[in-house]
């Protein structure tokens, strides 16, 4: 795969040359390792402490489309005025970008199940008229009983076909995550 960074934004963002897919998720929930993961290279930061992520990071995948990395959410550290902040800029990209973005993957980690602040992305996404695929992500970690508990959380919002199953670490879920971005 042809992946290249193209930079970390915070204000503007690059021209809507490309289409773009989103990731989205908790911190911790495993965005920049599924990345990684599905362009089949570390191009994205993969970090031990969670909340660090301040950036709207886009890379070009196949001079095709645009692959973004949006600061994660739900750090318990995370002080009033930041969260502040990152709803504001997540609204700004979101606003400014809705028509570009043809796919959001929302991940949701299989053991943790579907968080509040999982849901309310969820209404962003219903709110922006944005389509989403979930993606239940570390898979590896989580017993057969976990995965159908977080899945029929998930069922609540998404037919089965807007869900993905996937583990970096067991390479799963890559071949399903790429044909649904090239597509
Ligand atoms: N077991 C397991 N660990 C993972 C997986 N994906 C990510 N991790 C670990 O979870 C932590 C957070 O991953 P990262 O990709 O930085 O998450 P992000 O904050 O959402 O970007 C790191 O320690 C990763 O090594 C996975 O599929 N399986
Ligand atoms: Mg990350």
């Amino acid at each position: 795969m042809r992946v290249k960074f193209l930079g970390s934004f915070y204000e503007e963002f690059p021209p809507p040359d490309y289409p773009e897919v989103v990731f989205v998720g908790r911190s911790n929930v495993g965005k920049s390792s599924l990345l990684n993961m599905v362009v089949g290279a570390k191009v994205a930061r993969v970090s031990k402490e969670p909340g660090r992520t301040r950036a709207v990071n886009y890379f070009l995948l196949e001079d095709e489309v645009y692959l973004v990395d949006v600061p994660g959410y739900g750090y318990a550290k995370v002080k009033r005025e930041e969260m502040e902040r990152w709803k504001k800029m997540m609204e700004k990209y979101f606003l400014e970008r809705k028509d570009n973005i043809k796919m959001a993957f929302l991940l949701i980690d299989s053991v943790a199940g579907v968080q509040p602040l999982d849901e309310q992305m969820i209404e962003w996404f219903e709110y922006y008229g944005i389509p989403y695929t979930v993606v239940l992500t570390k898979t590896d970690k989580a017993t057969q009983k976990e995965i159908s508990r977080t899945l029929k959380q998930v069922k609540r919002y998404v037919g089965e076909e807007a869900v993905v199953l996937s583990s970096a670490k067991e390479n799963r879920g890559k071949k399903e995550l790429l044909s649904r971005i090239l597509k």
